[in-house]
């Protein structure tokens, strides 16, 4: 049963890379070792056409949920990265009652005083209007996700919450460029 599975994941990588039977072999051999590294090369290999970016590019996948938890407390990134984070609600609550946004706040700003703004700016999804703000996704409710993506900014530690009305004291948490 295994066998066959690994030869139609072998056909699979095969036909992904038509271009180079050479590195297909390789990639089936390491493939008998351990399964996931298929997925893994097949990825890596499929991405190989396109121009190399100048920015390493890393995503960060971000769980809320009903109980107005992040699933993060701390998250980090490589100095220099292009950084493109999904938030995703696990939960069942629609977004007016339960909404979730991911809002990376500038250094030195203040928590408190930054969530009061946001209460005032619920026609922008809670974002006030300012420079605090280094990256943010719009709010979502449950079942829904939504992405990000934003230059890391300099090495350092930062500080992320949600700012819907009453969510930052228990959802917040620390981005952390090194
Ligand atoms: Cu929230």
């Amino acid at each position: 049963m295994k066998k066959i599975f690994l030869s139609m994941l072998a056909a699979a990588v095969m036909t992904a890379c038509s271009s180079s039977t050479e590195e297909s072999t390789e990639t089936v051999e390491t493939a008998t070792a351990e399964e996931t590294v298929v997925e893994e090369s097949t990825e890596a290999e499929t991405e190989e056409p396109a121009e190399a970016p100048a920015a390493q590019e890393v995503t960060v996948e971000l769980e809320s949920n009903d109980m107005m938890k992040f699933d993060k407390s701390e998250i980090f990134v490589p100095a220099s990265s292009k950084v493109t984070l999904t938030l995703t609600h696990t939960g069942k609550m629609k977004k007016e009652v339960m909404g979730h946004n991911f809002v990376l706040l500038a250094k030195g700003t203040s928590i408190p005083d930054f969530a009061a703004k946001a209460v005032a700016a619920k026609d922008n999804d809670y974002i006030p209007e300012g420079d605090a703000v280094i990256a943010h996704t719009s709010i979502i409710g449950g079942g829904e996700s939504t992405s990000v993506t934003f230059d890391a900014p300099a090495p350092g530690t930062y500080q992320f919450i949600c700012s819907f009305p009453g969510h930052y004291g228990a959802m917040k948490g620390e981005f952390i460029v090194e």
